[in-house]
């Protein structure tokens, strides 16, 4: 048994002073200070001037995640302890079904790498590479025997991972009918494969033309497409992946003041980087800020757009998108021609953190930074109230969280497998304290008390979100 004491206990609902019994690997009871247990057999995690706060729920990261002939540089192993490190108690990885691999080969070897490694909880969305009746099919298999209750289709890349708006519609009626959530990669991939070949051709190579080639207009364009297709499909509950865009959030808010089952999330990468710190990075640096969706101009309002969208719930969550490449050998896969810079930014160990500093900044209430982090990603994919809340009968998963204290990113001190950060130098008013997860200390300062292999797949149901 532990006693989580002196802290303050936040919650979506907001923060209130509070002590915390932890029995096993549950969350016991909650009580006002001072009326719980006063002596017994229990250790006191002395939690004065902290924030105590539902650990982290990662609901987008790609660890291993074959892309461009490479693969990211996380392991289960790797990546879960840099989410533990920052806070994160619980990931949602895309396990990948390859086009033409059956969709059940690509979740057993998603299974195979994640298993015995990983250092917090971690559940599963599914990627699929292909619809047609096969996969049609495993969509309900997992939803009914594997816990596995989202599924995430890509209007972008073609030849790789796309489906075409026939086979989307027909992905989401079948969500429809079993209940899952579809997750759209908006981006309009046919159009941005033309621009990315013309760039090209006028001899445009450099990781800045990344984001040129895939404007605004064409997230946009696809957001609204998607959520078009998903009205067709008797309105399929719809979450838009790593939407950067202002437009793109335009066409979610207006389908959300329809009152239409639309979700979507972004990532810390659009709410604080921009294309200017890849312009700024000398030679072929700037591929480090290579990712897609694409970073955004700071002399347009996307970020803005995206604080105020997390604050109206237009955002609900806020996601990693962790898909981290080395700079040497695998970024630089690219040189001479950007269209084959692996995508992705590496940042599971920042996210609770870089969004505190939301609070600091007077962007997000405390409430809402929980909400956005914790709570709605568990309710949003069906690990509520297991995960996300701190509550008799949850998890014990729980963040201590010291606003008085400091965090300075640098590749020098990250956990995560990564030769470079894209957040070099920021600095966070607050940092994580204690990190307890399913009862177990796992991190108290900078000190690691983990181990692979702690970490447990958890079976998610249906979204909280389902109408
Ligand atoms: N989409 C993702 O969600 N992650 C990495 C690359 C991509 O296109
Ligand atoms: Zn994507
Ligand atoms: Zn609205
Ligand atoms: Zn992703």
């Amino acid at each position: 048994m532990k006693l989580i004491k002196g802290g303050t206990v936040v919650g979506p609902t907001g923060a209130i002073p509070g002590d915390v019994l932890v029995v096993g690997e549950k969350i016991s009871a909650v009580f006002a200070p001072g009326e719980g247990p006063q002596e017994g057999d229990f250790e006191v995690v002395d939690a004065t001037g902290k924030y105590v706060i539902p650990g982290g729920v990662d609901a987008h990261t790609h660890m291993e995640l074959p892309f461009g002939g490479t693969f990211a540089s996380d392991t289960f192993d790797t990546g879960t302890k840099a989410a533990a490190f920052g806070g994160t108690t619980t990931i949602i990885d895309f396990a990948v079904q390859r086009t033409g691999e059956v969709v059940q080969d690509g979740l057993a070897a998603w299974h195979a790498k994640a298993a015995g490694n990983c250092h917090v909880d971690y559940a599963f969305h599914q990627i699929l590479g292909g619809v047609d009746d096969e996969s049609l099919k495993a969509m309900d298999q997992l939803v009914t025997d594997e816990g596995i209750t989202s599924f995430k289709l890509f209007m972008a890349y073609p030849g790789v991972f796309y489906s075409d708006d026939g086979q989307i519609l027909r992905a989401m009626q079948k969500a429809r009918d079993n209940g899952a959530m579809i997750m759209m990669h908006a981006e309009n991939g046919p159009a941005i494969d033309v621009l990315v070949k013309q760039a090209l051709e006028r001899g445009e190579t450099d990781p800045i033309h990344h984001g040129r080639t895939r404007p605004e207009a064409l997230e946009a364009e696809a957001t609204s497409r998607a959520i078009w297709l998903a009205s067709v499909a008797a309105d399929c509950p719809l979450y838009i992946v790593h939407l950067s865009a202002g437009k793109a959030l335009e066409q979610v808010a207006a389908a959300r003041d329809l009152g239409r089952n639309v979700f979507a999330e972004t990532c810390p990468q659009y709410l604080y980087l921009t294309l200017e710190d890849q312009l700024g990075a000398p030679g072929f640096e700037g591929a480090k800020w290579v990712c897609s969706t694409p970073l955004r101009s700071k002399h347009e309002t996307h970020r803005a757009d995206l604080w105020k969208g997390l604050r109206s719930n237009d955002l609900s969550v806020v996601s990693t998108d962790h898909c981290p490449f080395c700079f040497k050998d695998q970024k630089e896969l690219g040189i001479g021609d950007f269209s084959k810079i692996p995508n992705g930014i590496g940042g599971v160990e920042h996210r609770v953190d870089l969004l505190y500093q939301g609070v600091v900044d007077g962007k997000l209430s405390l409430a809402r930074w929980v909400e956005t982090i914790a709570t709605t990603p568990a309710r949003m994919f069906g690990l509520f109230p297991r995960k996300g809340v701190i509550a008799p009968g949850s998890d014990a998963d729980i963040v201590l969280y010291d606003p008085s204290a400091r965090t300075r990113i640098s590749v020098e001190t990250h956990h995560m497998n990564m030769d470079h950060s894209a957040w070099e130098g920021y600095e966070i008013d607050g940092k994580v304290d204690t990190v307890i997860s399913r009862g177990t200390v796992i991190v108290s300062g900078d000190t690691y008390h983990g181990r692979a292999g702690h970490g447990q797949f958890v079976r998610r149901g249906l979204s909280d979100y389902l109408l």
